[in-house]
């Protein structure tokens, strides 16, 4: 990976630092250990990542030389109860940029998720320090499969995941990749930080998979079965039951129903 080749591209403040290693934990945690020494916008990149996370402590398969593990210091100026607006805005920027460059229809699965057709091509997780009920910071963690072969992984990553290179059958430039991603979300950032949040959700709207659908939603022990019917205005998921009753969820593992 070369530095270079991505700052060459950068256009506003996200990525006008950017710290790149060869392996990591997970950048996730390298960008909080950064957050409070090194300026908004800063961009931690690795090659591998040994301890790849994705939410409630599973594992995001992170090997070297093929995909895509960054994360952004951020300071949004929003509430703490408006954070999923965080991975809503870097949803939006990834499957725009990702769009742009491969073609594929990538399309974004509530909360979190990057997907082509039914299989995940990358996720996000948002990670948030907050004091006195302000969000100190925030690091937006995203993990893309560019370059790898599926069958690398382990069987029941294999059944779920997808990538770049599965989908089209070419390889592309991961710096290309990173530095689009990395325009994109200055772009939506300074919208979600000004007064653009309708737009962001607006925009969302048009991006998603998850709208319309019948679906079923994980919430720590309970299960949720209805139709998805909207976002709210702080990144919720609205359900309409089957009873008919409207229930809002702050976060779950969402399936679409057949
Ligand atoms: C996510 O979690 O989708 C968030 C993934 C965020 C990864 C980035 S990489 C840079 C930064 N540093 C980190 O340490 N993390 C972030 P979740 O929705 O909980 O999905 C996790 C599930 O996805 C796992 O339990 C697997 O089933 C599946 N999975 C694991 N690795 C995958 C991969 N490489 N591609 C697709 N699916 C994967």
């Amino acid at each position: 990976m070369e530095i270079d080749d991505i700052k060459a591209e950068i256009k506003g403040g996200i990525g006008r630092e950017i710290f790149l290693y060869e392996t990591v934990g997970s950048t996730n945690t390298v960008a909080s250990d950064l957050a409070e020494k090194t300026i908004e916008g800063a961009v931690v990149v690795a090659d591998s990542q040994q301890k790849g996370r994705g939410r409630l402590g599973r594992k995001w398969e992170s090997p070297p030389g093929v995909n895509i593990y960054v994360s952004i210091i951020l300071r949004p100026k929003i509430e703490p109860k408006e954070a999923t607006l965080i991975t809503i805005m870097a949803a939006v920027a990834c499957t725009t940029a990702l769009r742009r460059v491969t073609g594929l229809h990538v399309t974004i699965k509530w909360p979190n998720d990057l997907m082509v057709s039914d299989k995940k091509i990358g996720g996000i997780l948002s990670e948030l320090k907050t004091e006195h009920g302000r969000i100190i910071y925030a690091v937006v963690g995203i993990g893309i499969n560019v370059n790898i072969d599926i069958d690398a992984y382990p069987a029941d990553v294999q059944e779920i995941a997808t990538s770049v290179k599965n989908e089209t059958g070419m390889s592309y430039s991961r710096e290309v990749v990173i530095s689009e991603i990395l325009n994109e979300i200055d772009y939506w950032y300074k919208i979600l930080n000004g007064m653009g949040k309708g737009i962001l959700l607006l925009e969302w709207q048009k991006l998603t998979s998850t709208l319309g659908r019948k679906v079923k939603v994980i919430v720590g022990k309970e299960t949720f079965t209805g139709l998805a019917e909207s976002i709210d205005s702080e990144g919720m998921l609205i359900l309409r039951l089957l009873s008919g009753m409207l229930k809002k969820i702050s976060s779950g593992d969402l399936t679409i129903l057949k």
